[in-house]
């Protein structure tokens, strides 16, 4: 199945132009629950806009797939949890966020864990911090584990995305559920959002969490989010235009089923939430991601030089599972699987002396983690045929 019709399954006809088999890639060699995805990853260089529009018109069609957090209350979910002998995790990803990892913590346990037993347990995946964030998550109670010493044998990697595959395996829950560590005015109705529809909702594979971010100084857009604006929404409307409905695609709050998201690979860095969002709805379908509104979220906001990787990150994720090669790769590469391959791009730009400045962004995925022996004796599972 091509990418493009499992990511509008609803529109009958639309597609069927784009699916064109000379830009079909190789299916990976190995047996496993992912290489019906990657079956899946076609080029689509020519999106006709008239599907474009029949996606979006499908999307606004489709409002039961949004909530707020405000719809569901702790007390509720933990009976569904409990009716349903499930086991939730929260996971927090951290690298020198002590000004706000604790009061994080400190939130969830004492909303989440001690008054209602919603959460069974709180992880910070710490990333050799300096600043005291692992001794303070600590404090406030988190189970602190240190990245590099997840999973050993399959080297430390790095960067956010890094983290969250190996929270996979450092944390035990059904559901798992991922928080930035750096929010200012964290509620623990986030993470209650985020649980909603996978607890009432057994047809809810995974929730994506949205806000309105109230823009501090100098940040540009009423809406906050220029990486969001100028690079992550035009690469969707250009390429996965069932993804639209997403209000906040690269929003760090987000819960899924462990069973979908052992099987999907892991941008490491700054690309993990969009390839996480592209993979996730080409393997379960847009109906099985519900989105919630979390209210307001304040973090702090980078300086405009920092965003260009970020952004470059986020391209390269993308033109991936567009099916778009690397410019300059081998041809043999098309061979082989292209989410194999770390791609390292140059982000060429000037300073203000206009001396040049060379920065290099690399995209490197981690498997499904499936495929990881040491998971899978963890676990109990065994690879599919
Ligand atoms: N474990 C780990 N966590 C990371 C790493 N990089 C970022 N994080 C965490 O991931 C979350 C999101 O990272 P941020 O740096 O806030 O990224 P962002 O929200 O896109 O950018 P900001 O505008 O700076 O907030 C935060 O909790 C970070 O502490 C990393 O390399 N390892
Ligand atoms: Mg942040």
């Amino acid at each position: 199945m091509l990418i493009v019709q499992a990511l509008a399954p609803d529109v009958p006809g639309v597609w069927t132009d784009l699916a064109r088999p000379g830009h079909w890639l190789p299916r990976r060699r190995r047996a496993c629950p992912s290489a019906a995805l990657d079956e899946r990853v076609a080029t689509i260089l020519a999106v006709p806009a008239e599907a474009s529009k029949a996606l979006v018109v499908q999307w606004c069609a489709m409002p039961h797939l949004s909530s707020s957090a405000g719809d569901f209350a702790a007390p509720e979910l933990a009976a569904r949890k409990a009716d349903q002998a499930l086991t939730v995790s929260v996971c927090l990803p951290a690298r020198n966020e002590v000004s706000t990892v604790g009061l994080i913590t400190t939130a969830i346990r004492e909303r989440l864990m001690d008054e209602t037993p919603l959460v069974d347990e709180i992880l910070v995946l710490d990333d050799r911090s300096t600043d005291g964030t692992a001794e303070a998550a600590q404090t406030a109670g988190a189970d602190v584990v240190a990245v590099q010493d997840v999973l050993p044998e399959a080297g430390p990697g790095d960067g956010k995305g890094n983290a969250l595959w190996k929270s996979l395996f450092a944390g035990n829950g059904d559901l798992v559920c991922w928080v930035d560590s750096d929010i200012r005015n964290f509620d623990p109705a986030f993470v209650v959002g985020l649980l909603g529809p996978l607890l009432t909702d057994t047809a809810t594979s995974f929730t994506k969490g949205f806000y309105h971010r109230p823009v501090s100084e100098g940040a540009g857009t009423a809406r906050g989010g220029r990486v969001t604006e100028l690079m992550a929404r035009p690469v969707i409307s250009r390429f996965f235009p069932a993804l639209t409905r997403f209000v906040q695609p690269l929003a760090g709050e987000y819960a899924g089923r462990r069973r979908l998201l052992e099987t999907l690979p892991f941008v490491e860095g700054w690309g993990v939430e969009l390839g996480l969002l592209i993979d996730v709805v080409a393997r379960v379908g847009v109906g099985a991601v519900a989105q919630v509104d979390l209210g307001t979220r304040e973090h702090r906001n980078r300086p405009l030089s920092e965003l260009g990787p970020q952004a470059t990150a986020i391209l390269t994720t993308a033109l991936r599972r567009a099916g778009v090669a690397q410019i300059g790769a081998d041809s043999s590469a098309l061979g082989r699987s292209v989410l194999d391959r770390a791609v390292t791009t140059e982000l060429v730009r000037f300073d203000d002396a206009h001396s040049i400045e060379r920065i290099e962004v690399n995209v490197a995925e981690r498997p499904p983690i499936i495929e990881i022996p040491a998971y899978r004796a963890k676990f109990g599972r065994e690879l599919s045929a």
